[in-house]
This record gives C-alpha cells, sequence and structure tokens, in this order.
C-alpha cells in the first residue's frame, strides 16, 4: 500500500483554544472559559465564576473568530488537504437546553466551513472538543445526567443539518477516553472533559464509570442520528492513546502494561463491536459500581457504530508497577520511559511508538484511522531577523510521518489523514500557556495575553508546504 493521492494532510484546532470572542454574537459561557492561565507545574485553576483580577485565555484565543479568512488563507498556502475543526456548542445552544439554536453561531461555522471549501481543504468537524455550556453542568450534572445526552443529539442534530452536503467528516467526541474510573484522573482531564472538579466529585469511582457509559452512548447515538441525517457522512470518535510498555518481561509487569493500556480502549471496543464491552462492565461490578444499561441503550450500540477511528498521538508511556518511582510519572499516568527523550512539558517523544498504535489499533478493527492530532510543544525563540527556525519541531514531525508510512506502506495499516495539533500557535488545553507553541504559523502573543497577534511563517511552514507537495516523500 502506498500513501493514497487523496490522503488528508493538514492540521486540527479547536474553538476553545482558538476562536476567542467568548461573549460575541451570543455565545454563551463554556467551561473553559472559567479556566486561567497556568505554567509546567503550574495547574490551571478552573473558577466557579469569571473575576476581573484573572486571565482567561479562551476569552481571547488567537481571535480566529475575526481572523478565519487570513488564517485559512496561510493553512491553503501550504497546501492543506483538510482541516479540523470544532463548533464550541455553547455558540450555538448558549446554555444548551434551549429551543432554538443561536443563528449567529450557525451563521459562524458555516462561513468558516465556506471559506475552507473555497480553498479547496477538506473541513472535519468534532462535535464536542471540551465546549459544553456550564449551564449544563451546574443545571443538569453534566454527562451524569442522561437528559444531557438529549441535548448533545439535538446541537449535533442542528449542525448536521446546517452543514448537510458540505461536511462528509464528523468527529463525535474528541477524546472521552481520558476519563474512566481506572485510569489516573486529575482536575484538569476531568474538567476539561465534564467540567467538573475530580477533587470535587463525592462518589468519584462511580460518577467518572458514569460519566464514561453515557458519553460512549452518546456518540453512538450521534453516529446513527448523522448517518440518518446524510447516509454519505463519515463519522469517527476521536481517541487520545498513549501505548503503555512492560518495564521488563516479567510476566506480571507485561499483563499490568496490557491492562493499563486496555483501559483506554473499552470505548472504542463499544462503539466498533456493537455492544458495550462485557469485560468492562465485569471489572465495574468487581469493584462496585453499576451501570444501568436499558434496552435502547443496547439498540443504540448495535445502530451507531464509527466509519472511522480518530487518533491524537503525543506519547507513550511505561506502565506502573510494584515497587515503581513515583517521581517519575509520566503525563497520563504511568512512568517516564528511560529509552526516550522528553519535550519540556515532559512528554516521552517515542515516533515508533506512534507506528506501534497503528497497527495495534487497525489490528483490532479493521476500521480506517486518521491522524487527528500529533505535534510537538515547544519554546520557540525569534532570531535576531525575527525568524522561527524550528527544526526541533520539523525533526519531530519527520520522525512521526516516517513511521506512520512504515505503518501504511510496510504493515497494511488504512491511515487516510495524517493531521497535526495547532498547525497555528494556540492557547494549550492543559496549561492554558501561549508559549506552548506548536504551530508552522507564529501568533504574537504571549501568556500575559500581550501581542500584535500578527501572524508569520516560521521555518516548518515551508517544510510542512513541501511534505504535502511530495505526498510524504520529502521529509
Ligand atoms: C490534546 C487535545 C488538544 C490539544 C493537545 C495538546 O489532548 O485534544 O486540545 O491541546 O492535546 O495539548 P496541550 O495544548 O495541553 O499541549
Amino acid at each position: 500500500m502506498k500513501i493514497a493521492n487523496d490522503f488528508l494532510w493538514g492540521g486540527s484546532i479547536a474553538a476553545h483554544q482558538c476562536e476567542g470572542a467568548f461573549d460575541e454574537d451570543n455565545k454563551g459561557l463554556g467551561i473553559m472559559d472559567l479556566v486561567t492561565v497556568g505554567a509546567y507545574g503550574q495547574p490551571r485553576e478552573i473558577h466557579k465564576q469569571l473575576s476581573s483580577k484573572d486571565r482567561y485565555p479562551s476569552h481571547d484565543g488567537i481571535d480566529f473568530y475575526h481572523r478565519y479568512k487570513e488564517d485559512i488563507e496561510l493553512f491553503a498556502e501550504m497546501g492543506f488537504k483538510a482541516l479540523r475543526i470544532s463548533i464550541d456548542w455553547s455558540r450555538i445552544f448558549p446554555n444548551g437546553d434551549e429551543e432554538t439554536p443561536n443563528q449567529a453561531g450557525i451563521e459562524f461555522y458555516k462561513n468558516v466551513v465556506n471559506e475552507l471549501l473555497k480553498n479547496g481543504i477538506e473541513p472535519i468537524v468534532t462535535l464536542y472538543h471540551f465546549e459544553m455550556p456550564i449551564y449544563l453542568v451546574t443545571e443538569y450534572g453534566s454527562w451524569t445526567n442522561r437528559k444531557v445526552i438529549d441535548f448533545y443529539l439535538k446541537f449535533c442534530q442542528t449542525m448536521f443539518e446546517a452543514l448537510k452536503g458540505k461536511v462528509k467528516y464528523w468527529v463525535t467526541f474528541n477524546e472521552m477516553n481520558h476519563i474512566d474510573p481506572q485510569t489516573e484522573a486529575s482536575d484538569i482531564f476531568t474538567y476539561i472533559i465534564a467540567g467538573l472538579k475530580y477533587s470535587e466529585l463525592e462518589n468519584k469511582e462511580q460518577t467518572l464509570a458514569t460519566i464514561g457509559y453515557n458519553m460512549t452512548l452518546a456518540s453512538c447515538l450521534a453516529v446513527e442520528l448523522g448517518h440518518k441525517i446524510d447516509d454519505t457522512n463519515q463519522i469517527g470518535c476521536v481517541f487520545g492513546i498513549e501505548p503503555v510498555y512492560p518495564v521488563d518481561c516479567n510476566p506480571i509487569n507485561v499483563m499490568n502494561a496490557f491492562k493499563q493500556m486496555d483501559r483506554d480502549f473499552y470505548q472504542i471496543d463499544a462503539m466498533c463491536t456493537g455492544q458495550f464491552p462485557a469485560y468492562k462492565l465485569h471489572e465495574y461490578e468487581d469493584q462496585g459500581l453499576t451501570i444501568s444499561i436499558t434496552d435502547e441503550d443496547i439498540e443504540a450500540f448495535a445502530k451507531g457504530k464509527l466509519d472511522f477511528i480518530g487518533m491524537n498521538y503525543y506519547a507513550s508511556s511505561v506502565a506502573e508497577y510494584e515497587g515503581a518511582d513515583e517521581g517519575k510519572s509520566a503525563l497520563f499516568g504511568g512512568l517516564q520511559n528511560p529509552f526516550l527523550p522528553t519535550s519540556k512539558w515532559g512528554w516521552a517523544i517515542d515516533p515508533t511508538g506512534l507506528r506501534y498504535l497503528l497497527n495495534y489499533t487497525y489490528r483490532k478493527y479493521g476500521l480506517p484511522i486518521i491522524i487527528t492530532e500529533n505535534g510537538l510543544g515547544a519554546v520557540d525563540e525569534l532570531t535576531s531577523d525575527n525568524k522561527i527556525s524550528d527544526d526541533y519541531r520539523i525533526e519531530y514531525l519527520s520522525q512521526h510521518i516516517q513511521e506512520m508510512r512504515k505503518a501504511i506502506e510496510l504493515d497494511q495499516v488504512d491511515c487516510f489523514g495524517y493531521l497535526t495539533w495547532g498547525p497555528i500557535d494556540l492557547v494549550s488545553a492543559t496549561t492554558g500557556q501561549m508559549s506552548k507553541r506548536y504551530g508552522f504559523i507564529h501568533v504574537d502573543l504571549d501568556d500575559d495575553g500581550q501581542g500584535t497577534l500578527n501572524r508569520s511563517k516560521k521555518k516548518s511552514f515551508d517544510w510542512y508546504k513541501q511534505v504535502i507537495e511530495s505526498n510524504g516523500e520529502h521529509l
């Protein structure tokens, strides 16, 4: 197999990290509008209400809301075949439970999609990328409440209909797999996915299990709905997955690593096999957790199978084991790998892990896969002539693309696209910083919100253009 001629090269962005305009055109308050700027080792604060003393990076983002034409033109100049955007739920239903949607919000996304199409860029639309109206959290208890599934479906229906005929690729959720009673939970991860602080949850394990189940069910229902509205829709779900390696060949450690990695797959199992996995229900039962499954749910799992799997890949980790040094913890639980370098933010750099994960996932499900995020968060320094020579970014991406090519060409994995995270600098989800940059395009904005917001090309801009032009040959 070769990289297909219509392979989707491009990038991914998310509304709350780039749009800004947080209170314009009737937008409601979204969960991320209440999160302050942090730093590496200094968590973002999560507020119950806005305070005039603090800075909330989502409020201004990188002003994509007003500059999307300029930004899309730059993506087109690089030769992008696809751009993954997200729809901010709180722009469409400001509180989440309204009868009718906010037309101004719909109009904005129609304009963005039209602009992409005009530039020959395929829009890939994520319906939930950490952008829930806060009202659904405070009034309804977020995803713990099944009513929220109905509100989500109404929002999905609104967008499926509004963008019918223009958008073919849809993503129901971004990275719901980071919420699970059996994975390492933290305030920020529980919050970005469900708007709830882990430390404040009363019945932690049960709540996370219920949320994980309800979101999985919501995804299946959205897939079924999207197919009903337009049977040419291709609907996937995006997962953020880290391969988890055993620390050595002690069978106990190998088994532990298997189990720890397996936790990231139960929702994919549910969305691809047509039923919520029995092994997971059994594990919950053992832990004294209950999930109530109705006959309608069983039908929904059977009918809402995914068309493709979206994979966000940044890093791998090593499974925890007895006697492990806790100081060596990695990003989403697990431990650092002594064989791998890390980014400034402690993320292990492991290109081979991408090939491993593509193979693992493709052999498990046989479904087409798109790499929906991959990239290096780094501090970029301007040289005296005002340029950014980001060779480290080029090296990171080039190594990962090489491994993806091996997966496609040698291992026969059906991978139909590669999207970098943050083709333009934007607000970091975990830290809220601007200084954690991913882009080919520099945005003049610092962590305090100071800067002209001017866009300029980094060295990697021309490099990626050439990668796309050569269909991945010239790296
Ligand atoms: C993924 C999220 C993105 C993005 C990325 C990089 O998990 O889907 O929204 O932010 O991680 O993370 P960060 O911005 O924290 O560096």
